[in-house]
C-alpha cells in the first residue's frame, strides 16, 4: 500500500508545468480570488483571480454578440474549430490529466480516460457538423413541401461538477459549438487550474481557426456567477450538471424566464446480480463501478441487488476484492482509489455509514481512513460495503462517496420493483446469463433509467450514447446519439410551390 504522498509543493511545480505547456500563466490575482487546491494533501496550490460582476457581463455580451457571427458560419466550418480543440487536446493529454489528478483526485488512468472522453466528443461532433439533419415530411396538399429545419440556439452557459471537471465541459461544448452556439462556462470552485486549461486550448483553437473570439468564455467564481448565467436571457439554454437539490434551483428559475434547461443531477445506481450471473465477471464490474473515482461519479454504483441464492458468495468475493483494494497517492500507478474531493466529502460520508448502521445496517468491508497521519487535511478513506434490510432512509439518498448498499431479493419482478424505488434515475445494470432476464430488464417493465446496461457496470459510459437519466437526475441527454437536438431550436417550414392557396384540413376561407 503507497505509504507516501507528493508535496504541495511539488504538485504545484506538476501543476505549474502543465499550465505553462497549454499556455497559461498564473499571475498574481488582484481583487476577489479563490484558491485552487489540492485534494490530494488539502492544501492550496494558487490563489487565481475571480470573474468580477463587470468581467460575466463582457462575457455574456462577447458571446452574445460572437453567437449572431457564428449562427451563420457553415456547420462544416464550425466543425473545423472543434476540430483543431480535438487536436490540442491530443498534444496536452498529459498536461490535462496532470491538472485533473492534481484537483479531482482521479487516478491516472481514469485522468487520461477523462481527457480521451473530450478528444473522443470532439471527433463525434466534427462528423455531427455535417449532420445536422431534417426531416422532409410528406405534406396532406399538392405543390407543398413540409420540412424540418434545425437552427443554432444562443448561447449556452454550461454549469460543471468538480468530478468531471473537464469531460462534461467538452460534451457541451463541442456540441454546442458545431450547432453554431457559443458557450459560457461556470465550472466548479473546486477546479479552477483545470477549467483555465481547457479555455485556453479553446482559445488558441480559435485562433488557429478564425472563430471568433467570443465563441467561448470562463467564468471563474462562486455561486452568484453561476446565476447570472441562469438568470440571463442571452442565455438560451442552461445545461447543468450537479446534485438534485442544485437542479432544483436551477431548473425552475430558468424556465421562469422560458429558458432551457438541460439537466444531469443525482444518480443512485443499482445493479442487479441474478443466480445465472458471470461472478468473476459481475465482481469486476461492480467494485469498478462502486470504488472506481473513490465512488464520486455520478453514475458510481450504491446499491448491489443480490439474488438470495448467490448473495453470500457474491459478497464475500466482493469483500475480499475491497480489503486488496490500493488508497493513495493517484499519481502512483499501483493506486486504484484516490482521496475523496474534502474532508467535508469524508464527514458526509462517516454521516452516512452511521445512519444505515443506525437503520441495522452491517459494515462488511472498508470505512477505514488512510493516510491521516501524512495529510491531516486529505480524505483517504477505504471504499466502504453495508449489507442493509431494507432500501430505507439513507439508502434512498445520494452520498457522494464509495459506499456500496447490498440488498437481497428473491424474484426479478421484486428486484426491478426495489430497483426503480428511489428518487432518482441516471444508470442501471443487470448481470446474468439469461437473456429473458436481461430483456426484462431492458423493457419498458425494466429499469427506469436513462442508462440500462447488460454484463457491465454503472459508469463508464462511451461518449457514442446519449448521456443523462429520468426523475431526479433531471431528464437531460448531452453527449453523443441526437443529443445534439437540445443545442438547436427547429423549425417546421411549409412551402407552397401550388401557385394556389389550398388550407390544411380542407379549410374554405375567402
Ligand atoms: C459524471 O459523473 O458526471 O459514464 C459523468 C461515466 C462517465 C461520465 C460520468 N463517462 O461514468
Amino acid at each position: 500500500m503507497p505509504r507516501t504522498l507528493p508535496t504541495t509543493e511539488d504538485l504545484r511545480t506538476r501543476a505549474r508545468a502543465a499550465l505553462d505547456h497549454v499556455g497559461v500563466t498564473l499571475d498574481d490575482p488582484a481583487g476577489d480570488v479563490l484558491h485552487a487546491r489540492t485534494p490530494l494533501t488539502g492544501e492550496n496550490l494558487f490563489p487565481v483571480a475571480a470573474t468580477t460582476p463587470a468581467a460575466a457581463e463582457e462575457a455574456l455580451a462577447a458571446a452574445h454578440q460572437a453567437f449572431l457571427a457564428w449562427r451563420s458560419t457553415p456547420a462544416p466550418q464550425r466543425g473545423e474549430l472543434v476540430r483543431r480543440l480535438g487536436e490540442l487536446l491530443r498534444e496536452h493529454q498529459e498536461d490535462l490529466a496532470d491538472l485533473v489528478t492534481i484537483e479531482a483526485g482521479k487516478i491516472r488512468s481514469e485522468a487520461l480516460g477523462e481527457v480521451q472522453e473530450m478528444i473522443d466528443i470532439c471527433d463525434f461532433a466534427v462528423g455531427l457538423s455535417r449532420q445536422l439533419y431534417g426531416r422532409t415530411i410528406a405534406s396532406e396538399r399538392p405543390g407543398h413541401r413540409l420540412a424540418e429545419t434545425w437552427h443554432p440556439l444562443g448561447v449556452v452557459g454550461v454549469i460543471s461538477a468538480f468530478n468531471f471537471p473537464c469531460a462534461v465541459w467538452s460534451w457541451n461544448t463541442a456540441v454546442a459549438l458545431a450547432c453554431g452556439d457559443t458557450v459560457v462556462w461556470k465550472p466548479s470552485e473546486l477546479t479552477p487550474l483545470i477549467s483555465l486549461a481547457c479555455a485556453r486550448l479553446l482559445e488558441r483553437a480559435a485562433e488557429d481557426v478564425g472563430a471568433p473570439d467570443g465563441v467561448h468564455r470562463l467564468l471563474i467564481g462562486d455561486r452568484a456567477v453561476g446565476e447570472r448565467l441562469v438568470d440571463d436571457p442571452r442565455v438560451a439554454l442552461v445545461s447543468a450538471t450537479g446534485s438534485t437539490r442544485m437542479g432544483r434551483e436551477v431548473g425552475p428559475r430558468v424556465a421562469a424566464r422560458f429558458g432551457r434547461s438541460l439537466l444531469e443531477l443525482g444518480g443512485n445506481n443499482a445493479a442487479i446480480v441474478t443466480p445465472s450471473a458471470d461472478l468473476d465477471l459481475a465482481v469486476r464490474g461492480i467494485v469498478f463501478a462502486a470504488a472506481g473515482t473513490a465512488g464520486q461519479r455520478c453514475t458510481t454504483l450504491r446499491r448491489l441487488i443480490a439474488h438470495r441464492d448467490i448473495a453470500d458468495t457474491l459478497v464475500a468475493r466482493l469483500t475480499a476484492a475491497y480489503a486488496r483494494l490500493p488508497v493513495g497517492d493517484p499519481f502512483d500507478e499501483a493506486t486504484l482509489v484516490g482521496p475523496l474531493i474534502s474532508s467535508a466529502a469524508l464527514d458526509r460520508m462517516q454521516e452516512a455509514v452511521a445512519r444505515a448502521q443506525a437503520e441495522g445496517g452491517k459494515v462488511l468491508a472498508g470505512g477505514g481512513r488512510r493516510l491521516a497521519d501524512v495529510a491531516p487535511d486529505a480524505a483517504y478513506v477505504e471504499p466502504v460495503v453495508v449489507r442493509v434490510g431494507a432500501q430505507t432512509g439513507v439508502v434512498r439518498e445520494e452520498t457522494f462517496a464509495p459506499i456500496l448498499y447490498v440488498l437481497t431479493y428473491d424474484t426479478l419482478e421484486e428486484a426491478i420493483a426495489l430497483h426503480n424505488d428511489v428518487p432518482q434515475g441516471l444508470s442501471s445494470s443487470i448481470f446474468t446469463r439469461d437473456q429473458a432476464e436481461a430483456e426484462l430488464f431492458l423493457s419498458a417493465e425494466g429499469s427506469d433509467c436513462g442508462i440500462a446496461n447488460v454484463n457491465i457496470g454503472t459508469s463508464g459510459a462511451e461518449i457514442g450514447g446519449a448521456f443523462g437519466g429520468e426523475k431526479e437526475t433531471g431528464g437531460g441527454r448531452e453527449s453523443g446519439s441526437d443529443a445534439w437536438r437540445a443545442y438547436m431550436r427547429s423549425a417546421t417550414n411549409t412551402v407552397n410551390y401550388s401557385g394556389r392557396l389550398a388550407l390544411a384540413q380542407n379549410v374554405n376561407f375567402l
